[in-house]
């Protein structure tokens, strides 16, 4: 698995302007993935770009639970639930692509989080972990059998959509330095001991040939 083939997808994660510095849920040094996202996808049989795409009424959002303040948590019927603030909505120039990602190397575009009961991390399932994206299925139809992951931020969508892929069967792996964390109360260490225990390979960009 040392270079991507024709059977391999990159999932680039997320590159929206919400999650990039200045936006609404910014990621410390969040553009920094657009060069190295733009750089692999050539070498990928398949890109798929996910986005972030919530209705404003948005149960995950903090201003939708009267008194709750961002980043604080609460009990929701899939479990424990961060409540963010306000981002990517629908529509929104904050729920764009960066403007630099190289939206012409991508086969599909994911969009996720429109259900405003369910939050969605990954590209594969909500988080009730049963609503299904379709992506498995696009993939396994174009034969993939290996992802490849990168984009914003790795501690969550990028983190939930590894292991969600690691669970599906491909083989997986983590383009560390194409990824950029939110690391919420140690959420970054905990993610990475996960991705790590369900075997997906953490790789560094520069290892790629050009
Ligand atoms: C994300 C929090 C809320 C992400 C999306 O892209 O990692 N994080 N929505
Ligand atoms: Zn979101």
């Amino acid at each position: 698995m040392a270079q991507p083939s024709a059977r391999s997808a990159l999932i680039a994660v997320d590159v929206q302007l919400d999650f990039c510095p200045g936006g609404a849920l910014a990621v410390s040094g969040g553009d920094a993935v657009v060069a190295p996202i733009n750089r692999l996808a050539p070498g990928f049989g398949t890109v798929v770009l996910t986005q972030d795409w919530h209705p404003a009424g948005h149960l995950s959002f903090a201003a939708n639970h009267p008194g709750a303040e961002p980043f604080s948590t609460t009990e929701m019927p899939y479990g424990t639930q961060v409540l963010w603030p306000t981002h990517c909505v629908q529509g929104s120039p904050g729920a764009g692509f960066h403007p630099d990602l190289a939206l012409d190397a991508a086969d599909v575009v994911i969009r996720k989080g429109a259900n405003p009961e369910i939050d969605s991390y990954s590209a594969f399932f909500e988080n009730d972990r049963k609503t299904a994206t379709g992506l498995s299925g696009y993939l396994a139809d174009r034969g993939v059998e290996e992802v490849w992951l990168a984009g914003l931020a790795t501690d969550f969508c990028v983190g939930f959509s590894a292991l969600d892929a690691a669970r599906l069967g491909f083989r997986v792996v983590l383009v560390e330095d194409a990824c950029r964390a939110i690391d919420l109360d140690g959420s970054l260490a905990r993610m990475m001991g996960e991705m790590r225990a369900a075997g997906v390979e953490i790789r560094a960009a520069a290892e790629m040939a050009e």
